[in-house]
């Protein structure tokens, strides 16, 4: 019998044939960062990027792709413990706690069929991840884990937020200072698991969607490639929903929540769901990586003070366009996980609750 820790090389599985109607989404190439030159350029591409499509790929990054094929092997051995072992590692759903295991079937979809959708979120706070308790698997690879995610900031993150700066004309270091690896903040890592369902049952699930329209809660979320398209992309400007197509070698990055307060507007929270694969990948499992970037938890979400959205007049988020008092991230993290995970049965019955004052919760279809 395999033992718990045999961790097995991933193999991904083969990409669509099917021509789908993929969103036309440029691309980061921080191969170009070192320079001013460079640096000036994309930003001005970033800003372009997360004002109108919202997603962005980021390519020549740097990540070794050993490193992410490690990170997708650890994921499924994760997922291959048997249910009950996962289940020692449950989060506390009910009260706004997302660090740890979620299992699938906590939700009814579209024709009454439950989800099959499971997640493992590990933490990061003062540079470590702080689960507890922790799987063997993931103890026995820990320091692998806190230095990866270590990369991810020192790599993409922060070469993002530096971007973001210049394009708001803030001191380069603004954004950085505010996402340190070692601060108190509640940055994740996150290995996702969308199971296949029964042809029966995927035919019942009228809309096609296993998660609906949604943005995320923290400042960029990093998605890595992943071979199985479900992801759903809502253009800014047409509303139509485009596919996110695998890039090779890239990562995909969306602005969220956080930045769009932040900007008061200017830099959009982009609505994404995801899909039931197309025909051809309907018989496999998809496992999904991410990373979720959220600054320090002690961070008051006001607008910050940048020439560029004064000049744009972009000065007010919505909590102080009404006047109400402005969270803190800590704050809003647990306000928003708590509306997205308490135990509702669908997830149609949270759409249009207000999550704090000045705040909507959205499901979007
Ligand atoms: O699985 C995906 O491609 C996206 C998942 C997602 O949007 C989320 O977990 O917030
Ligand atoms: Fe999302």
């Amino acid at each position: 019998m395999p033992h718990f820790n045999d961790i097995s090389q991933y193999s991904y599985v083969p990409e669509t044939k099917e021509n789908l109607d993929w969103a036309d989404l440029p691309s980061i190439d921080l191969s170009k960062y070192g320079t001013e030159e460079g640096k000036n350029e994309l930003a001005a591409q970033l800003i372009e990027a997360i004002r109108t499509k919202g997603f962005f790929y980021v390519i020549g990054h740097g990540i070794p792709q050993e490193r992410i094929d490690r990170q997708y092997s650890l994921g499924n051995a994760f997922y291959n413990l048997p249910g009950e072992e996962k289940l020692k590692y449950i989060a506390d759903l009910e009260n706004g706690g997302y660090t740890g295991y979620r299992p699938g079937g906590r939700r009814l979809l579209d024709g009454g069929v439950y989800d099959r959708t499971e997640v493992y979120n590990l933490r990061t706070t003062g540079g470590h991840m702080d689960n507890h308790p922790l799987p063997q698997l993931i103890q026995d690879n820990l320091e692998e884990l806190e230095a990866f995610g270590k990369e991810l900031h020192d790599k993409i993150l922060d070469p993002l937020f530096v971007l973001t700066a210049i394009a708001l004309e803030l001191p380069h270091d603004f954004f950085t200072k505010l996402h340190r690896y070692e601060s108190n903040h509640e940055s994740h890592l996150r290995y996702m698991k969308y199971s296949k369902f029964p042809k029966e049952e995927a035919d019942k699930i009228t809309d096609g969607l296993q998660s609906p329209g949604h943005t995320d809660l923290g400042t960029y979320t990093l998605l890595f490639r992943q071979p199985v398209a479900a992801l759903q992309i809502k253009d800014h400007k047409t509303g139509a929903w485009k596919w996110a197509k695998p890039l090779d070698g890239s990562f995909t990055v969306n602005s969220c929540d956080t930045f769009s307060f932040l900007t008061g507007n200017y830099i959009k929270s982009t609505i994404h769901r995801v899909s039931l694969p197309p025909k051809d990948q309907r018989d496999v499992d998809r496992l999904g990586l991410l990373y979720f970037s959220r600054p320090q938890n002690d961070l008051v979400l006001s607008t910050v003070d940048s020439p560029v959205l004064k000049r744009e007049g972009y000065t007010q988020n919505e909590f102080e366009r009404g006047g109400h008092k402005v969270p803190t991230m800590a704050e809003f993290t647990k306000l928003k996980q708590t509306w997205q995970q308490k135990g509702v049965r669908s997830y149609k019955e949270t759409d249009g609750q207000e999550i704090l004052p000045g705040f909507v919760g959205r499901r979007h279809n």
